[in-house]
């Protein structure tokens, strides 16, 4: 056994016996957790992310990323991933009823509305996979690089499924549906530890995050914070390698199950429910799919011929229309003289509006950019 194991087991029963002892819940137990919380993250991130000297790799499937976004698919064996692959791509990838079915990273492309969004089909992950049981530490590696992680799960199954797989991922330092703490951190050379808080902080405090600094061995830097943050989040700030990424869980199966569970499964937040075998719900799952990546595609029209609706440019919310002249050009966002934009954000739809670089397009926009 390699020591970080060693030293995680180790620490893991310390917080189990702190947990336990915690009936009270007093400051002092919670400063000690932190503690050791922020210490056992150090030995998993090196455990995750071995040096380049220690071989053992820690990268995930080698699929060329393509298209405008990338979607992953993660679940345990035989819930559908790879059937629904095949309904909603043109690529086929191996289905069967059972387990293990898909040995490798099969990409294929979703069209939606001329926007290309890659799907990767993986293999079925297990319990233990983040600390690299089966396939799975290339897996959960894999869905670091997406846009939007899918979390399919077995609508005939349990809900513990869905536990499992957030622990699981959550491990590798993937934060589902979260937003990057509104923390400053800055390390310097000299000048001590700066810290301040712009909020009343209630679950941690000045004196667990100086102490978690000091193991870290950070004795000079800046500390501002900007929200109610957890213990956990400011080490997730520390450690810097977290991956805030949105999640969709798609229960598949449906049916199998009887309508008062279905009803209970759609109502829960982040969900949409499918039948891949019998088709059902799949165009609602790629509008949802669309929705989450939080894309806008704009359509690019030349003087006195249609708009190319069959090739937009796509881009993250909140995109100028600088975002779309750089998107078509390098050279054409310095040589810019206006632009007409009909759509959502002309303020004179459905007739253009005449606009600078700074205007923010939105989903179906047209644009047409006039050039010195
Ligand atoms: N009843 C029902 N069965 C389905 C549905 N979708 C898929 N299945 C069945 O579930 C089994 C597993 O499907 P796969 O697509 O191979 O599952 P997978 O998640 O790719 O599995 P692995 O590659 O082993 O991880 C197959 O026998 C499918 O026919 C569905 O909507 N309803
Ligand atoms: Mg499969």
């Amino acid at each position: 056994m390699r020591w970080p194991v060693v030293c995680i087991l180790a620490l893991l029963h310390c917080i189990a016996s702190i947990e336990l002892s915690s009936a009270q819940k007093n400051k002092a137990t919670e400063y000690h957790l932190g503690l050791l919380k922020a210490k056992l993250a150090r030995y998993r991130a090196q455990l995750l992310e071995p040096t380049a000297k220690s071989g053992a790799s820690g990268t995930g499937f080698d699929v060329q990323k393509s298209g405008d976004a990338r979607v992953a698919l993660i679940g345990f064996p035989s819930v559908g991933k790879s059937t629904l692959l095949g309904k909603v791509t043109h690529t086929a990838s191996e289905t069967a009823a059972y387990e293990f079915t898909t040995l490798t990273a099969i990409p294929g492309v979703i069209e939606y509305k001329g926007a290309r969004i890659q799907l990767l089909d993986l293999p079925g992950i297990v319990e233990g996979a983040s600390q690299g049981r089966g396939r799975g530490r290339q897996v959960v590696s894999t869905a670091k690089t997406a846009d939007l992680i899918l979390i399919m799960l077995d609508a005939t199954k349990s809900d513990e499924q869905r536990r499992l797989l957030e622990i699981e991922l959550d491990a590798v330092g993937i934060r589902l549906n979260k937003q990057k703490p509104d923390v400053v951190f800055k390390k310097k050379t000299t000048g001590g530890i700066t810290f301040n808080a712009t909020v009343k902080l209630t679950k941690t405090d000045e004196r667990t995050i100086r102490s978690i600094l000091a193991s870290y061995k950070l004795h000079n830097c800046d500390v501002m914070i900007r929200e109610d943050i957890t213990t956990d989040e400011f080490i997730d700030v520390l450690i810097g390698t977290r991956k805030y990424v949105p999640c969709l869980y798609v229960y598949n199966k449906i049916d199998s199950i009887s309508l008062e569970q279905l009803d209970k499964l759609a109502h829960q937040p982040n969900t949409a429910v499918i039948s891949c075998e019998m088709g059902l719900n799949l165009e609602y799952l790629i509008d949802r799919i669309w929705d989450d990546l939080n894309l806008v595609k704009v359509y690019t029209k030349k003087r006195g011929v249609h708009p190319d609706l069959a090739d937009p440019i796509c881009m993250r919310k909140g995109a100028t229309v600088e975002d779309v002249c750089n998107g078509i050009h390098r050279s054409l966002a310095a040589n810019f003289r206006y632009a007409l934009v009909w759509g959502k954000s002309s303020k004179f739809a459905p007739h253009a509006q005449k606009v600078s670089l700074a205007h923010q397009v939105q989903d179906e926009d047209v644009v047409s950019i006039f050039t010195k």
